[in-house]
Formats: C-alpha cells, sequence, structure tokens
C-alpha cells in the first residue's frame, strides 16, 4: 500500500521535471571475457555482460545515471562516459589515471552522474590499455519528458556502431609495437554493430541486416567506435539527412555520405522511400596521409520488408576512395549549429586564453627499440606521461610531485608547422597541465605538423563541449580569425584536424575539474599525444567539485 502511494506520489511530482531530480537510472556492467564470440575470428574478449557490442545505457536529460561496473577481467579497468559533461562529477568521468586509479581485478566501481543540458547519441568505452575495441556500447539520451525533437519524430531508432576487429589479441598487437617502437598492425576488419559482413579476411560472412517498412523514417544514431580510422559511411540509393552530432542539434543537411572519426556520433535521418529491395550499406576509411589503414570495406544490408530474400538482388555502393579529402572537407563544413531559440549556439564572444597547440609525431631514442628510436606523439612539444595517481585526486586532495601546471600555451620553438620540419624530431616527457579559473574562455588553435607525417588527429576534449569555430590548410595566420563563424558553428566534443591543417575551437571553462585532451586514434593516445586542463573551483559549492565518492579506487 505505501510502495503504491510512494509511486503514484513519484508520478505526480515527475510531471515537473525541471524542479525535481526524477530518474534514476540503473545499470550493472559485469566486465566478463567472453570466450565464443567466433564473429570476425575466434578469440576470448573483453565484454560488458558477455556483450558486444555493449548493452546501450539510455536516460532522458535530467537523469541521475548510477551503473556498478564489476571487474570480473584480468585487466585493469576503467568506462569513460564519452561526451557527458561530467558537471562537478569529474570522479565519474573515467580515465584511468587522469580522474581515476583502475578498477582492478575483482573490485567494483559505481559511476554516478547526472545527464544535465544534453540530448542525443553519446558512447561509453572502457578507458585504460586498448580495451575499448570491444569494451563499448551506446549512451541514448532522450529529451525531457514531453519535448520534441526540433524535426519531424522518425517512425524508430536503430543504434549503428562502428568498430574495428583484429583476429589477434588487441592487448598484444598494441604491446607488440610499443616494444618496437613502431606503428602496430593495423586491424582485419571493420564492423557495424558487431558484424563485418562478407569479407575474406574473416571467419563469418554474416552482416547486420536492419530490416525497413516502406514511406517510414529511420533515426540511425552512428558512432564510431573504431580505435584508429575515420570512416565513410553511406547507404546505397538513400540519402541521410544529419540532424545532430555529438548530441548537440545541427541545422539539418542531407547528404550521400557521412564522415565519422572515433569518438564522434552522428544521427541521420533515413527515409525508405526507394523500390522495395536490398541496400548496401557500406563502412570503409579516410586516409588521406601516406600511412597505412585497414582498408577492409565493411558492409551491412537495409532490407525491405516487402521483398522477397530469395527474389532480390542487393543495390551496391562504391565506397568513397581512401584519400576522398574533398568529401571529407564538405562534410565537415556543412555541419552548423541549429542555434535556434530553444538551442542557442552559446558561442564565448570574449576570449581570456588564446592558445596554440601543435599536434603531431616526433621521434625519441629508445635503446631497446628496433630502429632504435621510438615514434612518440606530442602537443606543444610535450609527450605526456602518464602519473601514477590520478590527477584528479591530485588536484582536489593538493598532492604534490603529481603534475605540474605549466604546459606552454603556444610553441616554444615556433616553425613552419606545415613546411620544412626541424632536423630533431624528438620531444620532451612530461606531466603538464593548463590551469583555468572557473568561468573563463578560451580559443585553442589545433594546428597540425608534418612532423614525420601530416595526418588528420580527431581531437577529444573531456568535460566540456566546444565550438569549432574555423578550420583551414596550412599554418594558422591571425587573419584566419576574421572568417571565424561566431553565429552557428557546431558544437561538439571530438573534431578532426586536417592533414596539414589547422582547427579553432572555444569553449568556457564552467565545469571544474581535471579534463583530459586527446587524439582519439587510439596508437596516438598510446603515443602521447594528450594533455588536460585543470579547472580551478569557482565561488560556493555550486561552482566546486564534488567530493569523491566511498568506493572511489585506490592505486
Ligand atoms: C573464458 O576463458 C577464461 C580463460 O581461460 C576463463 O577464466 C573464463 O572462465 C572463461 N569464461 C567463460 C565465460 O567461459
Ligand atoms: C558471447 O557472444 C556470443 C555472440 O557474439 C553470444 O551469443 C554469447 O551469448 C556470448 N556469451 C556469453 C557467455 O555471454
Ligand atoms: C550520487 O551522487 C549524489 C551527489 O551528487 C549523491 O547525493 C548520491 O547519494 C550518490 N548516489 C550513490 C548511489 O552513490
Ligand atoms: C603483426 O603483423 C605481423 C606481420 O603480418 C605478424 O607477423 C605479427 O604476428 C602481427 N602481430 C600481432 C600481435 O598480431
Ligand atoms: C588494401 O591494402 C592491401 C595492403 O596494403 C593492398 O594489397 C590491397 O590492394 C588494398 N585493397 C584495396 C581495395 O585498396
Ligand atoms: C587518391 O589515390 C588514388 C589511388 O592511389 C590516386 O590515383 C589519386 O591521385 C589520389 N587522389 C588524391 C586527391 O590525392
Ligand atoms: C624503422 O624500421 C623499419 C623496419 O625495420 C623500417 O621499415 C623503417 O624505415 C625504419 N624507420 C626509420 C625512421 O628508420
Ligand atoms: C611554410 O611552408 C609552406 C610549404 O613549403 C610554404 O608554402 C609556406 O610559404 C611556408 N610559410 C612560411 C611562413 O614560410
Ligand atoms: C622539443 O624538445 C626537444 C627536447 O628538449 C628539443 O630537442 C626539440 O628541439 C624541441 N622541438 C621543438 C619543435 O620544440
Ligand atoms: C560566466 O561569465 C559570463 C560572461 O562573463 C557571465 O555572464 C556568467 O554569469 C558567468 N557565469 C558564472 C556562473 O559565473
Ligand atoms: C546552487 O544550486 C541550487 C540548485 O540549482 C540552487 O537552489 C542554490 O540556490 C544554488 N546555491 C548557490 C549558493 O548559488
Ligand atoms: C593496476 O593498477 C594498480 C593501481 O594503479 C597498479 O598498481 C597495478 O600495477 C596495475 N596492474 C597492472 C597489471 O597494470
Ligand atoms: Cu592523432
Amino acid at each position: 500500500m505505501a510502495v503504491a502511494w510512494i509511486r503514484v506520489l513519484f508520478m505526480v511530482v515527475c510531471l515537473f521535471p525541471v524542479l525535481v531530480q526524477c530518474r534514476i537510472r540503473h545499470y550493472k556492467f559485469n566486465v566478463v571475457m567472453n570466450n565464443t564470440t567466433k564473429l570476425c575470428s575466434s578469440k576470448p574478449i573483453v565484454t560488458v555482460n558477455g556483450l558486444f557490442p555493449g548493452p546501450t545505457v539510455s536516460a532522458r536529460e535530467g537523469d541521475r545515471v548510477l551503473i556498478k561496473v564489476v571487474n570480473h577481467v584480468k585487466y585493469n579497468l576503467s568506462i569513460h562516459w564519452h561526451g557527458i559533461r561530467q558537471i562537478r562529477t569529474g570522479w565519474a568521468d573515467g580515465p584511468a589515471y587522469i580522474t581515476q586509479c583502475p578498477i582492478q581485478p575483482g573490485q567494483s566501481y559505481v559511476y554516478n552522474f547526472t545527464v544535465t543540458g544534453q540530448r542525443g547519441t553519446l558512447w561509453w568505452h572502457a578507458h585504460i590499455l586498448w580495451l575499448r575495441a570491444t569494451v563499448h556500447g551506446a549512451i541514448v539520451i532522450l529529451p525531457k519528458p514531453g519535448v520534441p525533437y526540433p524535426f519531424p519524430a522518425p517512425d524508430k531508432e536503430v543504434v549503428v556502431l562502428l568498430g574495428e576487429w583484429w583476429k589477434s589479441d588487441v592487448e598484444a598487437v598494441i604491446k607488440e609495437a610499443t616494444k618496437s617502437g613502431l606503428a602496430p598492425n593495423v586491424s582485419d576488419a571493420h564492423t557495424i554493430n558487431g558484424h563485418p559482413g562478407p569479407v575474406s579476411t574473416c571467419l563469418t560472412q554474416r552482416g547486420f541486416n536492419l530490416p525497413v517498412d516502406t514511406g517510414k523514417t529511420y533515426m540511425l544514431r552512428v558512432i564510431n567506435a573504431a580505435l584508429n580510422e575515420e570512416l565513410f559511411f553511406k547507404i546505397a540509393n538513400h540519402k541521410l539527412t544529419v540532424v545532430e552530432v555529438d548530441a548537440a542539434y545541427v541545422k539539418p543537411f542531407k547528404t550521400d555520405t557521412i564522415l565519422i572519426a572515433p569518438g564522434q556520433t552522428t544521427n541521420v535521418l533515413v527515409k525508405a522511400n526507394q523500390e522495395s529491395g536490398k541496400y548496401l550499406v557500406a563502412v570503409s576509411p579516410f586516409m588521406d596521409a601516406p600511412i597505412s589503414v585497414d582498408n577492409v570495406t565493411a558492409t551491412a544490408t537495409l532490407h525491405y520488408s516487402t521483398a522477397v530474400p530469395s527474389s532480390v538482388t542487393t543495390t551496391l555502393t562504391a565506397p568513397p576512395p581512401q584519400n576522398a579529402t574533398a568529401l571529407a572537407t564538405k562534410f565537415s563544413d556543412s555541419l552548423r549549429s541549429l542555434n535556434s531559440k530553444k538551442y542557442p549556439a552559446q558561442v564565448p564572444s570574449e576570449v581570456d586564453h588564446s592558445l596554440l597547440f601543435t599536434i603531431g609525431l616526433g621521434v625519441n631514442p629508445c635503446a631497446t627499440c628496433v630502429n632504435g628510436s621510438r615514434v612518440v606523439a606530442d602537443i606543444n612539444n610535450v609527450t605526456f606521461v602518464m602519473p601514477k595517481i590520478n590527477l584528479l585526486q591530485a588536484h582536489y586532495f593538493k598532492i604534490s610531485g603529481v603534475f605540474t601546471d605549466d604546459f606552454p600555451g603556444k610553441p616554444i620553438m615556433p616553425y613552419n608547422y606545415t613546411g620544412t620540419q626541424p632536423k630533431n624530431f624528438a620531444t620532451v616527457k612530461a606531466t603538464k597541465l593548463y590551469r583555468l579559473a572557473y568561468n573563463s574562455t578560451v580559443e585553442l588553435v589545433l594546428q597540425g605538423t608534418g612532423m614525420v607525417v601530416p595526418e588528420n588527429h580527431p581531437i577529444h576534449l573531456h568535460g566540456f563541449n566546444f565550438f569549432v569555430v574555423g578550420r583551414g590548410v596550412g599554418n594558422f595566420k591571425k587573419k584566419d580569425r576574421k572568417k571565424f563563424n561566431l553565429v552557428d558553428p557546431v558544437e561538439r566534443n571530438t573534431v578532426g584536424v586536417p592533414s596539414g591543417g589547422w582547427t579553432a575551437i572555444r569553449f568556457r571553462a564552467d565545469n571544474p575539474g581535471v579534463w583530459f585532451m586527446h587524439c582519439h586514434l587510439e596508437v596516438h593516445t598510446t603515443w602521447g599525444l594528450k594533455m588536460a586542463f585543470v579547472v580551478d573551483n569557482g565561488e560556493g559549492p555550486n561552482e566546486s567539485i564534488l567530493p569523491p565518492p566511498p568506493d572511489f579506487p585506490k592505486c
């Protein structure tokens, strides 16, 4: 009886979701081996609850989410809720040794956070070693109750997770590379919801199949969970209408192909408006630098329910060429914030910190490596060294000797970043952070370099969304600022910096804590293309980090 009344009360109170914390979503993530997946190859993989891809976390904007992660495998573990702002709850962000110590074998930890001011598609993934290859899944955030999408509601929504599969154990792949100092092996196949489709490199020939009904509209929540590859995604004969990226609405536009970098999410509407039949879905890599990639195209099918399987042939589509730079640029340039009355683009107009970070590769001596040298990566010539205890804890409890806050805001030794490179490719190894006052504003120009080789880097910032105000080829110049879009730039959490070019972003440091920023190509993160911002508390408890939870993992 009492329970029933509480339930009624809860329902009534929930009619005013703005006033109260309405819902708590509970999830249990058992991290276990699955020894029998028999997907592209037969090998044991680390999974959440035995599933590959992992379970979808569903919530509504405003919900509190509690996820108990229990580590049943032999690896240290941590999970990142990619794109979740984590306002004042950095303890739940997840990157190992940045905001937490790992959850060790046999231990557990409850990630506790509230989804604030966001709705759309995000995702979660392991944030330690290369475990995210198989430990990942979608986060679907619906708008608050009664709030419609700012576009015609689709008839059905489908998560489409893109991944990369190695026949070998992924930890063996990165271990081998770390030992040799050279690049790791590329993957053997790409996957669409866990399946590569019929490819010669794989054991199974199964592909993901999406059944559709004529006349209906589908919203695909496309997520790039691949480790090292930016991907093109297209469907034969069907236009894709892009409506949201990284859980921020965009001005809808139609395209044949989307470009999606590791870490990014893209919601597209697809209308089943073609003749009944089967249509190929193709996922292939984008690489416009002389770097080897896994060039195996993954395929799936869109299958009209009225089509009889035995009597229809599949309408094919050719993937774009690997080096389709113009197509990639056109797609990136088409993205604009919705910037409506309800969803305004709050681009900082004044800038407190104007930063220039060079991003690229380097080479350091290594006596035990194959060439006597090791390929590394850096930001402003700093190859980030992971600390032994997490930075957030060191910041919160003022533990000295873990990091310094003298990360250079500009290159120490300026040069022609996209022209002739210096002879010396060496970098500095250090754990340096950049300090920001609460609510200060940042303009950050990410400048690609040509050291070793120029390459596209998808840069991800934790704790914030940023606005992509400009992008160009060659070196950033002061006059490029005149062309910045400060009206409706796309808002996101991961952005590609073009090969031999730059990207400028702006954000407001309105979230106290320690926030990781890194290349989302896992190989570059491993090599040291990472740093962190430390954002001080503002005034009073509402502008300060919450205390760490009682079960916070120890180092
Ligand atoms: C998978 O294999 C590992 C190592 O051999 C073993 O410890 C584990 O119990 C197996 N898991 C399952 C679910 O069979
Ligand atoms: C392992 O994965 C396969 C498919 O990939 C699934 O059928 C099976 O149930 C999973 N096993 C466990 C123990 O979860
Ligand atoms: C989650 O965190 C909030 C504070 O942000 C706290 O009030 C609540 O008790 C926590 N819940 C659990 C289960 O730890
Ligand atoms: C990487 O590729 C090389 C060459 O194909 C192969 O010999 C080696 O075993 C691979 N390494 C792993 C860890 O799979
Ligand atoms: C893919 O790469 C392999 C190895 O570099 C090459 O032999 C093959 O021709 C490439 N295939 C395509 C379709 O480009
Ligand atoms: C892309 O690669 C193809 C095949 O290697 C080459 O013929 C073509 O010139 C390249 N296009 C560009 C724009 O670099
Ligand atoms: C490093 O060694 C590899 C394999 O032996 C070789 O292909 C490559 O050219 C070498 N790179 C440098 C920079 O010496
Ligand atoms: C930088 O190098 C590029 C490519 O060689 C060249 O076009 C450009 O003029 C150089 N810029 C400066 C400032 O020297
Ligand atoms: C990077 O730092 C190393 C080590 O101090 C130095 O030798 C090198 O010249 C620096 N390079 C740049 C581009 O600043
Ligand atoms: C942050 O700064 C902006 C602009 O200076 C100001 O309007 C806003 O009130 C500040 N927010 C907080 C929480 O201090
Ligand atoms: C902190 O935020 C809460 C909830 O938004 C509000 O009720 C309270 O007045 C704020 N406290 C201060 C000191 O601003
Ligand atoms: C796991 O993490 C703990 C705490 O940082 C560390 O002491 C231990 O060496 C790690 N274990 C492995 C296998 O890396
Ligand atoms: Cu990179």
